[in-house]
């Protein structure tokens, strides 16, 4: 068969070439994970997928994580997460953009960074395609990071930066929240979602992916909140707050993302160490359904500050 890959806009690949029914010998298992992390990124268009398949072909890339959260996971397929726009659970993901009402929309992340233990990867498969909109983006922290001006890749290395999970879109102090209202059910605090609280997550600035070695620039607008001791590079707290603004707004390039328009059929694939992900949202009432499995993450690439009082 052979695969072939084209290049999405700017960043990760479209691979071609691929059956996911097709018998998922160890030299092609191989070469898939030789593109995974190559490119970061891989969209599988036209493909027939069912649970079972979508967890067999995930497994090619390392141990599957379960959700903690049972409400959000498959009660057939535990492995399987659950991702739904157009149902009753709504009311908890809407709230107001520029006036416009959205549900689901979710700002630049990686999952389960606040715990300094990422996952490693994940797929989202689209089992009912939203009519309009219901994109999801990825950004490349690898070609962001190596799009920087050598000095201010000096001026990074050694510097961390601190993580704080917050469930208030609001109190995230590097988010666009101008023209932002919460919905009147937006969660305000973690055990609204059944969540535990969780200690800050300290991170480098600048870490090396575990496999490939290449540098990743740690900046994830979501939970981001302040450069641990910024006085060691000669900051005061303001300066190190502008250079986490301006590194912010490198990250948000179009130069270093792909935003995937969903079509049925279609599977994305992406390594949550080196690219984060955000989503558009939809209008309400519209469906959408994604089934995600999760690749376990088995490397620290921060650490918790402390435990959370
Ligand atoms: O719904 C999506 O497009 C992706 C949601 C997300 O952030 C995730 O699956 O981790
Ligand atoms: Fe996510």
């Amino acid at each position: 068969m052979g695969l072939q890959t084209r290049l999405l806009d700017s960043v990760g690949a479209e691979v071609t070439g691929f059956d996911i029914n097709a018998p998922m010998t160890p030299q092609l298992q191989a070469e898939l994970k030789a593109l995974w992390y190559e490119h970061g990124i891989l969209l599988f268009r036209g493909q027939e997928v069912t649970p079972e398949k979508q967890i067999e072909f995930s497994r090619i890339f390392g141990p599957l994580e379960m959700h903690p959260l049972a409400t959000t996971t498959s009660l057939d397929y535990p492995e399987l997460f659950v991702l739904e726009n157009g149902g009753d659970k709504d009311k908890y993901q809407t709230a107001f953009y520029k006036g416009q009402e959205i549900v689901g929309r979710l700002d630049w992340h990686k999952d389960l960074h606040y715990t300094g233990k990422p996952n490693h990867g994940a797929l989202l498969r689209a089992v009912v395609v939203a009519s309009e909109d219901g994109l999801t983006g990825f950004g490349d922290l690898q070609k962001a990071y190596d799009a920087l001006a050598p000095a201010l890749k000096e001026k990074l290395a050694g510097l961390e930066v601190a993580y704080q999970f917050n469930m208030q879109r609001r109190q995230m102090r590097f988010v666009d929240v101008e023209d932002y209202e919460p919905g009147p059910d937006s969660p305000k605090k973690p055990s609204d979602m059944g969540f535990p609280d969780f200690p800050d997550a300290i991170y480098p600035i600048v870490v090396q992916h575990p496999v490939t070695g290449a540098n990743l620039l740690e900046i994830v607008e979501q939970f981001l909140d302040r450069v641990i001791d910024p006085e060691r590079a000669g900051m005061n707290d303001s300066e190190a707050d502008e250079l986490l603004r301006e590194l912010v707004a490198h990250t948000r390039k179009p130069e270093f993302h792909y935003f995937h328009e969903w079509q049925q059929g279609d599977m994305v694939l992406w390594d949550n160490w080196r690219a984060m992900h955000c989503t558009s949202g939809t209008k309400p009432g519209v469906k959408r359904l994604i089934n995600r499995t999760t690749i376990a993450g088995d490397v620290m690439l921060g650490r918790q500050l402390a435990e959370a009082s």
